[in-house]
């Protein structure tokens, strides 16, 4: 009897000494285990008279649910441990005070893009986008870009891949908003197909376009607003109107000064670089290429069915990446796509 309350007393101080779930299985098996303490007591009971084995055979079967309601008791208690100890290692103090939510907001191209969207939109043009990945015949063939010239190299111009991995027939990412243009025009035409005169077509597009080229003034992927404007008598008076009053509207400066320099494109003859100059401030007096222009071509028209003989106009394109480093006065193009929050912060 003394004995088996030893026993009791052993198992229960060694459950109470450990609180690694683990260890304590090992320990609960050296008692009531296979070769445990308790079977090897309950194999001794074969051995005595019987009414000595039905006596001590029940004080064993009493220990043996002692110890198994220690053990029970002590698996709680390891457990409740532990999820007291993980408690505390996550607990908040909401004492603390919060980190707050900043305030989110444009970036600086953006801005520029919407501004640029509101001045045209101002004297009746339409705002246009259209897909990123296009065709080589709305990028390049519409535009009068001929099948050998240079812009149409892999060095200039990334093409997608197809499902072996080749080079996708006449599938690219744009190099230039023009292609929003043709869409435009050709969905303007259909429109308007039954009647005798077609309606002004006036629509500025602008968006992403994507070019193999990089360095401090040049990034892959940069922004292009092009403009257009098709009538019965739009001419080229019209566009320098248009241009100049826009560059004093979106530089708030009346006394900016404009100059059409004769320049190539296929897509525009007349062709024109547009220059600028401040009368002010650090940049004063120095002459800025910042668009290119001019008639539309009448090969372009005779690719989205318009009949150049009946209508012409002029179109123009222009960076506003540019637009932006003049405006905000930034040197260096990538700040602008490097996406450090310190530096696009400035502008919000
Ligand atoms: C530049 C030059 C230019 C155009 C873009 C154009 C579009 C159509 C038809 C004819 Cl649909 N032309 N766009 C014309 C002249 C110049 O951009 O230096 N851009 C940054």
């Amino acid at each position: 009897m003394h004995n088996i309350d030893q026993i009791v007393q052993a198992a229960t101080a060694a459950f109470a000494a450990t609180a690694d779930p683990d260890a304590l299985e090992q320990i609960k098996a050296g008692y009531l285990g296979k070769s445990g303490q308790i079977p090897g007591l309950l194999k001794g009971l074969a051995k005595l008279p019987p009414d000595e084995r039905k006596l001590l055979g029940a004080a064993i079967n009493r220990a043996k649910d002692a110890i198994a309601a220690a053990l029970n008791a002590r698996r709680e208690a390891i457990q409740l441990l532990a999820l007291e100890g993980r408690l505390a290692e996550e607990a908040l103090d909401v004492t603390l005070p919060g980190r707050g939510q900043s305030r989110g907001g444009l970036h600086p191209v953006t801005r520029t893009l919407e501004r640029i969207e509101a001045l045209f939109r101002s004297i009746g043009f339409a705002v246009a986008d259209g897909p990123e990945i296009e065709s080589d015949f709305q990028n390049f063939t519409a535009l009068n870009t001929p099948a050998d010239h240079p812009a149409r190299s892999m060095h200039d111009t990334f093409y997608l891949q197809d499902e072996a991995g080749g080079v996708a027939e006449g599938v690219l990412l744009r190099t230039h908003t023009s292609p929003i243009q043709v869409r435009y025009m050709q969905a303007h035409v259909a429109r308007h197909a039954g009647l005798a005169t077609m309606p002004e077509i006036r629509v500025i597009a602008p968006g992403r376009v994507y070019r193999v080229d990089s360095d401090a003034t040049h990034s892959p992927m940069f922004h292009q607003v092009e403009g257009l404007w098709i009538g019965e008598n739009v001419s080229f008076a019209d566009l320098k109107g248009v241009i100049s009053d826009f560059l004093r509207r979106f530089f708030e400066n009346e006394d900016l000064q404009v100059r059409f320099r004769p320049s190539f494109f296929p897509f525009t003859e007349p062709s024109a670089e547009i220059d600028m100059a401040f009368m002010s401030g650090a940049l004063k007096g120095r002459w800025l290429e910042i668009a290119g222009c001019g008639m539309v071509h009448p090969n372009v028209l005779r690719h989205v069915n318009i009949d150049p003989e009946k209508y012409l106009g002029f179109a123009f394109g222009m960076g506003p990446d540019r637009l932006t480093m003049l405006r905000y006065g930034v040197n260096d193009l990538r700040l602008f796509f490097d996406g450090d929050l310190r530096f696009l912060r400035q502008f919000v």
